[in-house]
């Protein structure tokens, strides 16, 4: 396949909560024509899809996301232009969940974590939704405080329940962070403990890579390659990090790591749709406007992604056969140093789109609009 053609089949999926407020536990910085509803999130994730070409599914969080009717929200997406993606749930906002949710030490809290899970598996019934994001905040602040074994046989019960909830299609997809809200330990700290448990739930669970969330220095492409290896990648969250879970734009921080993991990803032709990885970012636009700060994400992943399409496979083998060190990394480095920005310019042009969607957006009176219309009402935000 020609670079061009992975590029125009490439898919990325945003987030529904990077459309609304969002902030840091100092202070929320509220944005004018910020999304109200649901429905007004899917309206500015389409207009996001409508200027990249390959942005088109959004995910949903549940319950920041509840609606009555999730056929009608989906047939509403599906009249802009785009489809409801992943259902992300949420057990970590509720009073009942300070020390946990799944790995609660009462049976109770448990029950009633698990019942979110299956519940965001009726709704992905209704939407059509393939996977099911799980991000567990459970972990401990204190040695002693909770048996971390006995967490993780209730973490293994809860996944089981709900992976067997899930239809022949539907996937489950285990997202592991190292810290925070938890600072001494988290209940699935790293990949090894999230594919660990994938692996014993069998092919319907899969685990997602948010790449914000490991140790400073970790390898994630290393992540990444091992993970293809077995079969066990299911997805990423994008995002940039300079210090913890930064939540900020993809390829911000370092867009030579996400060079490095799409090239992982192009080695191992997982790029296509048809390969069931989904890219998806997870970010928060806290100061930036957020709508162009999402476009210019997809359009990193873009540009990284090019220039993971333009390594020059053959050479690369021929060098490491060699032994050539600095004549693979030469390769490597070639690719990663090419402009690709008049190629995907060129691409969006014969995909009948404008070559510059950061401008076409500029140019759009969108921001505007959203400002003038979006007056009333409670702005979407996470509350924090
Ligand atoms: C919290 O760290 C988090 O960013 C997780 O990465 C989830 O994917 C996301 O929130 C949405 O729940
Ligand atoms: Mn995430």
């Amino acid at each position: 396949m020609s670079v061009k053609d992975a590029l125009r089949e490439q898919r990325i999926e945003t987030p529904s909560w990077a459309y609304g407020n969002s902030g840091t536990r100092f202070k929320v910085f509220a944005q004018q024509g910020v999304p109200r509803t649901p429905y007004e999130k899917i309206d500015d994730a389409a207009v996001v899809h409508r200027l990249t070409g390959v942005a088109p599914t959004v995910a949903l969080h549940i319950p920041w996301d509840k609606v009555d009717d999730y056929g009608k929200l989906a047939s509403y997406a599906r009249d802009r232009g785009v489809a409801l993606g992943a259902i992300n749930s949420n057990v970590f906002q509720d009073d009942d969940y300070k020390l946990g949710s799944v790995c609660h030490p009462d049976a109770a809290v448990r029950r009633k974590a698990i019942g979110h899970l299956l519940e965001c598996v009726d709704i992905m019934d209704q939407t059509g939704s393939r996977d099911l994001k799980l991000w567990f905040a459970d972990g401990l602040n204190y040695p002693g405080q909770d048996n971390i074994r006995a967490r993780q046989d209730r973490l293994a019960e809860a996944l089981r329940e709900t992976c067997e909830r899930l239809g022949a299609d539907q996937r489950m997809l285990l997202e592991y962070k190292f810290f925070e809200p938890a600072f001494y330990t988290t209940d699935v700290p790293d990949w090894g403990t999230a594919y660990a448990h994938c692996l014993q739930l069998g092919e319907k669970a899969q685990v997602v890579i948010d790449t914000g969330h490991h140790a400073p220095g970790t390898n994630i492409e290393f992540i990444v390659s091992f993970l293809l290896r077995a079969n066990k990648l299911g997805a990423f969250d994008f995002n940039s990090r300079f210090y913890a879970d930064d939540d900020l734009m993809v390829g911000a921080a370092d867009p030579f790591q996400l060079f490095r993991i799409m090239h992982e990803i192009v080695l191992a032709d997982a790029l296509t749709p048809a390969a069931g990885i989904a890219f998806m970012l997870d970010q928060c636009h806290n100061l930036e406007p957020k709508i162009p700060a999402i476009i210019r994400s997809v359009l990193n992943v873009q540009e990284a992604t090019a220039k993971a399409l333009l390594v020059d496979h053959e050479a690369l083998a021929q060098a490491q056969q060699e032994g050539d060190v600095l004549g693979a990394n030469a390769v490597l480095m070639d690719a990663y140093n090419t402009d690709v920005r008049p190629l995907l310019r060129e691409l969006r042009e014969e995909m009948g789109l404008d070559p510059d969607p950061m401008a076409a957006y500029r140019r759009s009176g969108y921001a505007e609009q959203i400002v003038r219309e979006r007056v009333g009402g409670d702005a979407a935000g996470w509350g924090a």
